[in-house]
């Protein structure tokens, strides 16, 4: 069976981790693909000479120009400028905007049977913004913010309990960004849902709520850090999470910026929920009961980003 081939449209710091994981992973071939010359074929032959180390057998090529992303079974878009300190995520939206058209264009000639997970950011609306200008089925275009989010709360969690990330199961909706909505009632250790080991005295509700912050906080922290860029190296491992469950048909139910033609009460919108994710790309999107509060935060999330998406179309009117 021939190898899968992985475009990653984006060799920068997010691009570069993912290329490096997918060989590590032994999840195929990948393209790194840039508009900088030399980046993507500079990283692409780095990780490449590191395969005889690690024992994997992978092509990596960077290019230039979109004809190289010809035939990829996964495309995973991270082009565009990131965060500087002080700045919002929504402030990245008119130059990102301006990418995804390039990288729509580029996906409809060369790649239109691609799944594609985006990354780029203000998330929620780029994604959506790439799925019109690629015309590619709905189900094959996601965003990739609620894995992020949830593994910042499900560590956050861990630390405070002293147990095992893996035991820690955290659920979120909503937009990426501060609208996103934590959803402790089926937040998890082992089964045992938050509002019970808040019970169980493990913890109490006002801590909660500074790690529900904290989650939300998560990416600013990190760009507060590091002060010429965001996070990457979770970024990375939250869209091969993604990525590998489509390849490999796992089925894995994933909280992903997903289209919503009606589900939850909205339409013509990306906004993440919970979907399952397989050979048939979104095969289904999870609609859960939401209490009263829960459906205010929702909808709050839902109107910051159809907010986003009307800029969107202001700037460019063929959306
Ligand atoms: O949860 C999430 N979705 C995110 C999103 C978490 C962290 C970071 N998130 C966003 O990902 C961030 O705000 C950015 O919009 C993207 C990419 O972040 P990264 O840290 O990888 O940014 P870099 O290192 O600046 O890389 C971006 C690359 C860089 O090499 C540019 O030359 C390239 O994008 N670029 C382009 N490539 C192709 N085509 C065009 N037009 C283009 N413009 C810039």
């Amino acid at each position: 069976m021939a190898r899968n081939k992985i475009a990653l449209i984006g060799s920068g710091m997010i691009g570069g981790t993912l290329a490096h994981m997918i060989g590590l992973k032994d999840l195929g071939d990948v393209v790194l693909f840039d508009i900088a010359e030399g980046i993507p074929q500079g990283k692409g032959l780095d990780i490449a000479q590191s395969s005889p180390v690690d024992g994997f057998d992978a092509r990596l090529t960077g290019v230039n120009d979109y004809a190289g992303i010809e035939g990829a079974d996964v495309c995973i878009v991270t082009a565009g400028v990131p965060r500087k300190p002080g700045m919002s995520r929504d402030d990245l939206l008119g130059i990102n905007l301006k990418v995804m058209e390039q990288v729509g264009a580029g996906l409809k000639k060369y790649a239109p049977k691609a799944f594609v997970v985006c990354i780029t950011n203000p998330l929620d609306a780029m994604v959506w913004a790439l799925q019109k200008f690629s015309g590619l089925p709905t189900s094959h275009v996601v965003g990739m913010a609620g894995v992020l989010d949830s593994a910042r709360f499900r560590y956050f969690l861990a630390e405070e309990f002293k147990v095992s990330v893996e035991d820690v199961t955290a659920f979120v909706l909503g937009g990426h960004g501060d609208s996103m909505v934590p959803m402790i009632r089926y937040s998890t250790v082992s089964g045992i849902p938050l509002p019970d080991l808040v019970k169980m005295g493990w913890t109490s509700k006002e801590k909660l709520d500074q790690i529900v912050q904290r989650t939300r906080d998560g990416g600013a922290e990190i760009v507060g850090l590091l002060k010429t860029g965001s996070a990457y190296y979770a970024p990375a491992a939250s869209a091969i999470a993604m990525a590998e469950s489509y390849l490999k048909d796992k089925k894995r139910v994933l909280p992903c910026a997903a289209h919503l033609s009606g589900q939850y009460g909205v339409k013509n919108t990306y906004v993440g929920v919970p979907v399952v994710i397989g050979a048939g790309g979104v095969e289904r999107v999870i609609e859960i009961d939401l209490s009263k509060a829960e459906q205010k935060m929702f909808d709050n999330s839902v109107a910051a980003v159809q907010g986003l998406t009307e800029a969107c179309v202001k700037i460019a009117p063929q959306l």
